[in-house]
């Protein structure tokens, strides 16, 4: 049974202050990616790695990293660790930072007691985890890991007309590092579980062997702007009730597949958006998961081709952009054993889990063995200012990681 512990009032404290930071006039949690409530969280988060004793690094996508690389090991391979400090809309307080945090968290406690790693250990956050603000998700990882040029990046245009590039250099973090300049020896993520299996199974760890394929599209749909009074039901083109059965459309097919399959639209738009007039222009995007990759393909092609079969029955013009598009990833099987046996040394229940939700651990598994950690979530809620975590589970995986990192770095 492990002795060691992380410092518990210094990771929970680390927590509601971060979480402190980035609130809107309503009081809602929005720290979108490069945004100036992203750059007060980034500040804070480099003042905690500095004080800590740690280098610094920025990359050109505006990764952050501490490293900790006691002298006779800085050309081995690091250990990894990290997650996002990014948000969703009126987001919880956990989802991202929990895993930043611990992961520096474990480092401070390694290196306040003493301990000697055989590899350099670093803590990342990085850049637009969420997609909310600049499509696709999980860029700052996917380009870390070489699945999109830095360049691009830059280049992507925002929800709100703004280039990534420049509000990178904007709020100061438009690092010098080269994306992907410190190649991982593994990649650990923790992070809350963001759905409801551990609490309906009153399980507090879980060990996750696999994470579901992601694909966003955007979908327009072009009718005719009419009066909503003089116009006939047979003579409307009508984007708006198109785009509602496509919504219909993508429930009733996942309610009837009886797969893990899942379909979400999280954003809509009309035009002009006025109570009086048919809307002629409806844009909207779907959300499609699956652990399976055929599967997803699948719901991608059924989706085309009801899309195909409404535009002619609804005589509307439709057209689909691809967001973004990862799939399924297993993660590595000895270092999800090394979680499982971590959480048995220490008595704890431990269950594998599949995550439903991306993560960077997706992105960095593409250049090294990568695996994650689950604590739960109450009521399996995320996304949602009601996302939460009992203190003890958080501690719980904390020292879990800390006991997994200790063992792949004493050897
Ligand atoms: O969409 C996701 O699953 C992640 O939170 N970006
Ligand atoms: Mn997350
Ligand atoms: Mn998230
Ligand atoms: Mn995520």
């Amino acid at each position: 049974m492990s002795n060691h512990s992380i410092n518990v009032a210094r990771l929970l404290g680390r927590l509601s202050e971060l979480g402190a930071i980035g609130r809107d006039a309503d009081g809602r949690l929005v720290r979108l990616a490069a945004s100036d409530a992203d750059r007060e969280g980034r500040d804070r988060f480099v003042s905690w790695i500095e004080a800590a004793g740690l280098e610094v690094a920025v990359d050109r996508i505006g990764n952050i990293f501490g490293i900790w690389a006691p002298a006779d090991v800085t050309d081995v391979q690091p250990l990894m660790l990290g997650s996002h400090i990014d948000t969703v809309i009126d987001a919880g307080i956990y989802d991202g930072c929990y895993g930043v945090l611990s992961g520096l968290e474990v480092i401070e406690t390694l290196k306040e007691s003493g301990f000697v790693p055989t590899r350099p250990i670093v803590v990342a956050a990085f850049t637009n985890e969420e997609g909310v603000r600049y499509a696709p998700d999980m860029m700052g990882s996917l380009v870390y890991a070489g699945g999109l040029d830095a360049d691009a990046a830059l280049a992507t245009i925002g929800t709100d007309g703004s280039k990534l590039g420049d509000e990178l250099r904007r709020i100061g973090y438009a690092g010098d590092r080269v994306p992907g300049f410190l190649k991982p020896h593994a990649y650990i993520e923790l992070h809350i579980e963001q759905g409801p299996v551990l609490e309906r199974e009153g399980v507090p760890l879980g060990a996750v062997g696999n994470l579901q394929g992601i694909s966003w599209q955007r979908v327009t749909i072009e009718g005719d702007a009419n009066h909503a009074g003089t116009t006939p039901i047979s003579m409307r083109r009508d984007a708006g009730h198109a785009a509602a059965r496509v919504v219909i459309f993508l429930r009733e097919r996942a309610k009837a597949a009886n797969t893990p399959t899942v379909a979400t639209v999280g954003c809509m738009e009309f035009e002009p958006n006025a109570i009086n007039v048919i809307p002629s222009r409806a844009t909207f995007t779907v959300d499609l998961r699956d652990p399976d990759e055929e599967r997803l393909n699948q719901e991608e092609a059924a989706l085309a081709r009801f899309l195909e079969t409404l535009s002619d029955e609804e005589d509307v013009t439709i057209t689909v952009e691809r967001l973004a598009r990862f799939q399924p990833v297993k993660f590595d099987e000895r270092i999800v054993a090394a979680i499982e046996a971590a959480a048995e040394a220490r008595t704890l229940p431990c269950r594998r889990v599949t995550s439903g939700a991306g993560h960077d651990a997706q992105m960095i598994a593409r250049i090294a063995p990568t695996a994650m950690i689950f604590v739960p979530s109450m009521g399996g809620i995320s996304h949602n200012p009601k996302e939460s975590t009992a203190d003890d589970d958080l501690i719980a995986g904390a020292n879990v990681l800390l006991d997994v990192v200790r063992k792949m770095t004493e050897e």
